[in-house]
């Protein structure tokens, strides 16, 4: 492998959460796989579990790390081509990521979207203009439309904490009082229609999915409905794709609480972190037992690891 984008990028799911999973138990096993070799990690948003999970694993393989938060410790990026730079834009991505990649072996990015460019968003504008101008292999830490190392994480957590083979998982919309990108569940949904699990999504009317991610899942409209049987509950907030960015519901009664939890099988609570707490899932869920949220999210360090074992193979 050498780029990693989404789950395009890798042949089997399964096999590569498995890999993590075997990491987890001994992460020592390739210090010296990245030994002289370093990542620079390039954030144009906010992050807390990326930026810590992603320098750890490329520490664990013996890299060495530089972490950039782009526009706040460096220059401000310009993305346009052709663009008349007499604005806030100090400096071009062509030459920008040209010399970043001089320094890197690996690059991760995070990048985002916009939430008001539909176009711009889903053509992975940003991802694309780092990818035309380095070098070495890039790493998607969550970019416009998908978050891959999220979803490799939320896979191997579900294969450590199922109790059969084929378990039911949910991916429930949930409120939220900011727009949020559809990133995570785009991701998790095409990661989940690849895996031996079965799917259902439900989110209220207008929050459906882009198919080109959900389409092959199974989508239940009524949130209750969904819950019953489940094995796995996964809440997201995200904003409308139809109708770009948008806000259409803050109904408080899609928020996880427990007399919904009880429909289930027992089931655990994932999130992908940050959340907002009796918003999105009430205190009673993610304090109880069956929620698996910090166990999910120390696992993507394991996840990162085995996506950076897998391209340093191929340096
Ligand atoms: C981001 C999102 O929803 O994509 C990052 C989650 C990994 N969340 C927020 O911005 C709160
Ligand atoms: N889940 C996740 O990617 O969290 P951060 O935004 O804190 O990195």
């Amino acid at each position: 492998m050498r780029n990693f984008l989404s789950v395009h990028s890798i042949g089997d799911v399964e096999k590569l959460a498995q890999e993590a999973i075997e990491i987890k138990s001994n992460p020592f096993q390739w210090e010296n796989l990245g030994k002289r070799k370093t990542m620079v990690l390039v954030f144009l948003n906010s992050s807390l579990r990326t930026r810590i999970s992603t320098q750890k694993a490329a520490q664990n393989l013996g890299m060495n790390t530089i972490v950039l938060n782009l526009g706040t410790d460096s220059w401000n990026m310009e993305f346009e081509d052709g663009a008349i730079m007499n604005g806030s834009t100090a400096e071009h991505i062509k030459e920008g990521a040209a010399v970043i990649s001089q320094y890197a072996d690996i690059i991760g990015l995070r990048s985002f979207p916009t939430l008001t460019d539909k176009d711009r968003d889903y053509s992975e504008f940003v991802l694309n203009q780092f990818l035309k101008n380095i070098k070495v292999p890039l790493v998607n830490m969550e970019s416009a439309t998908v978050h891959p190392l999220q979803s490799l994480t939320d896979l191997m957590t579900i294969r450590e904490f199922a109790t059969k083979p084929r378990p039911k998982v949910v991916l429930t919309w949930a409120p939220h009082i900011k727009a949020l990108p559809q990133c995570v569940p785009n991701s998790f949904a095409e990661w989940m229609n690849k895996a031996e699990v079965e799917f259902v999504i439900t989110n209220p009317k207008g929050y459906e999915l882009h198919e080109k991610f959900a389409g092959a899942a199974t989508f239940c409209k009524n949130q209750t409905e969904a819950f019953k049987n489940a094995d796995f509950i996964y809440a997201k907030n995200w904003s409308s794709y139809t109708d770009y960015g948008q806000i259409l519901n803050t109904d408080p009664n899609w928020m996880v609480n427990a007399e919904k939890m009880a429909l289930t099988n027992n089931a655990k609570f994932m999130h992908c972190l940050p959340v907002r707490r009796n918003i999105v899932v009430a205190d009673e869920v993610i304090d109880s037992e069956n929620s698996i949220v910090i166990q999910q999210a120390g696992n993507r360090e394991w996840a990162a690891q085995a996506v950076l074992k897998r391209i340093l193979e191929k340096l």
